[in-house]
């Protein structure tokens, strides 16, 4: 009893010491808690830290601006030398992205996981078909390309990773020669005949590119790649694993998008890829279909692709791979996505296959890409669009008829439509991209103009919230507009970009007689012009005198 007492005795004076010593403690660190809440100590934090500030704000100073208006220092650069700056400009304006910072970076530098949770808990089968990566480029900077080709290396299942292809379409930097083939050799000591290059004796274009690449390659699967790019963990497998349940499947993983900056990853949320009727890409929502599912890792079918592609290999050969036929860039990947659907394939946004691309500020093929683009887009239309080609035509604002730009021999092109059954375009706008407006109500196009003074057209005016305006005539988009046949004898004006009205929330009537187009409000009231107390002329509403305007091209007479 007696040790039992000295025991009970010794634990309460342990605890009544422990919380003695304990509160001590309490009360000190609320002491000094008190002492630096005391005014005459904020003070003197205070312009401790005004100080500070100053410091930093006088070493910013020292460092001046070169390129206040180049987008490569909006918000990166700041603390480098004018020589920094001089280097780093130069391989922007020749890139479009941030080569300076990309030189600097690890090679197998560490990105984000942006994929969904539900991605990184799925579990592929092990024998899943080998894959060839096909890169094209045409100059790009050696530090990207090094950087793709180590991701891919670093994070492709070895045992699936057939080969890396390196397509190179005529670029004239040197370090792609021997700096790259370095490189090469290095990687290849390790891993005999893992990188192949191809180089072409003059530049021929994406389409050709990709189709080289196709033609080197061995895996039974091909991802036909940009060069500026970084692909995700686990990349692979969710798109292999897709063609060895339907090898007629063509898919497309979901990109994030690389700053072309900061060379920062930001995430992209996964959807499908679409086009308007110039054949430009833009993203479009998934199908309600794919809503149902409830499922965001689940893959969605696209009516298109961007470009990146992922495909098997030997069914994109029976369905022609790509048009030869297509110059530079553009509408390449939308022949494809059209004649796959039309052909007896299908196109899907895997959403659990990531990978990082590089957005360029600028495009280095060539200053103007709108030549090209129309040329492609005129041929897509020609060989794949039956009754909606016209609709090209509107788009970019050209002639229905003699239109007189050259798009090449499509013989061999409408050959294969026919050798494959292919079905009507007018079924993929039913069944496949409904979303897509068929245009069928248009009854012209073009600019609008003044009877009196040709020289003055229609002009969108400003965006957002536009106010048509009358402005010289010069035939780009905020000027071209189509007429649409809504009700009898009465249109509704829109641009081809964004319908703009002349009174908020009151389309723009207009009664029409022949060539001649009348305007007239539900007001009763004529779009017309007026002169200003400036001297200029105005577009005005106002109680019709009878002023007339004509549109550049009809389709229907009215
Ligand atoms: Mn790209």
């Amino acid at each position: 009893m007696k040790t039992a007492a000295r025991v009970v005795c010794l634990l309460v004076i342990a605890v009544v010491v422990y919380s003695l010593v304990y509160m001590s403690f309490i009360r000190q660190v609320m002491d000094s808690d008190n002492r630096l809440q005391r005014p005459e100590d904020l003070e003197v934090l205070r312009r401790l830290k005004r100080i500070e500030d100053q410091a930093v704000v006088e070493q910013k100073i020292t460092k001046k601006k070169l390129y206040p208006q180049s987008p490569l220092f909006r918000s990166w650069g700041a603390e480098l030398t004018e020589e920094e700056q001089m280097e780093a400009e130069r391989h922007f304006q020749e890139f479009g992205y941030n080569v300076f910072l990309s030189n600097r970076l690890p090679l197998n530098r560490t990105i984000p996981d942006t994929r969904n949770i539900r991605c990184t808990v799925k579990i592929y089968p092990k024998d899943l078909p080998t894959i060839s990566v096909i890169l094209i480029y045409f100059n790009e900077a050696l530090s990207v390309i090094k950087r793709a080709i180590r991701s891919i290396i670093d994070k492709t299942p070895s045992h699936l990773l057939k080969e890396i292809i390196l397509v190179d379409d005529y670029s004239s930097n040197e370090d792609l020669q021997l700096a790259l083939d370095e490189y090469i050799d290095l990687i290849n000591k390790d891993k005999p005949g893992l990188i192949k290059k191809v180089r072409h004796k003059r530049q021929m274009g994406l389409a050709k590119a990709r189709i080289s690449g196709w033609e080197a390659a061995a895996g039974q699967v091909i991802a036909i790649l940009d060069a500026h790019i970084e692909v995700h963990m686990e990349w692979a497998e969710p798109l292999l694993a897709r063609i060895k349940a339907d090898r007629t499947v063509v898919l497309s993983p979901v990109f994030d998008n690389v700053l072309f900056d900061t060379l920062e990853v930001t995430e992209y949320i996964p959807s499908a890829h679409a086009f308007d009727w110039n054949l430009w890409c833009m993203y479009e929502s998934f199908r309600p279909e794919w809503f149902k599912n409830n499922d965001p890792s689940v893959p969605g079918k696209s009516p298109s692709i961007m470009g990146i592609l992922v495909a098997d290999r030997q069914f994109l050969g029976e369905i022609g791979v790509l048009d030869e036929g297509m110059t530079i860039y553009g509408g390449e990947n939308v022949e494809l996505a059209i004649r796959v659907w039309l052909c007896g394939g299908s196109i899907e946004v895997v959403p659990c296959s990531k990978i990082a691309h590089i957005e360029r500020e600028h495009k280095p093929y060539s200053p103007d890409l709108s030549k090209p683009m129309i040329r492609n887009a005129l041929r897509v239309a020609e060989i794949w669009l039956d009754e909606y080609k016209s609709n090209v035509n509107i788009a970019w604002n050209l002639p229905l008829k003699n239109h007189g730009i050259d798009i090449g021999d499509v013989t061999e092109r409408k050959k294969l439509h026919e050798k494959l059954k292919c079905k009507p375009f007018k079924w993929y706008l039913e069944n496949v991209y409904p979303l897509l407006d068929s245009w069928e109500v248009i009854i012209g196009y073009g600019v609008v103009r003044y009877y009196l003074i040709e020289r003055y057209c229609v002009d969108q005016g400003e965006v957002p919230g536009s106010v048509p305006i009358l402005y010289e005539c010069h035939y780009y988009d905020p000027q071209v507009l189509t007429l649409h046949l809504t009700v009898f004898h009465s249109i509704v004006i829109t641009t081809v970009m964004e319908r703009s009205t002349l009174e908020a929330s009151n389309p723009t009537r207009i009664t029409l007689t022949r060539k001649f187009i009348f305007w007239f409000l539900n007001t009763n009231r004529c779009l017309e012009i007026g002169q200003g107390e400036d001297s200029y002329y105005h577009l005005i509403l106002q109680t019709c005198t009878g002023q007339k305007w004509t549109i550049q091209h009809v389709i229907k007479d009215f």
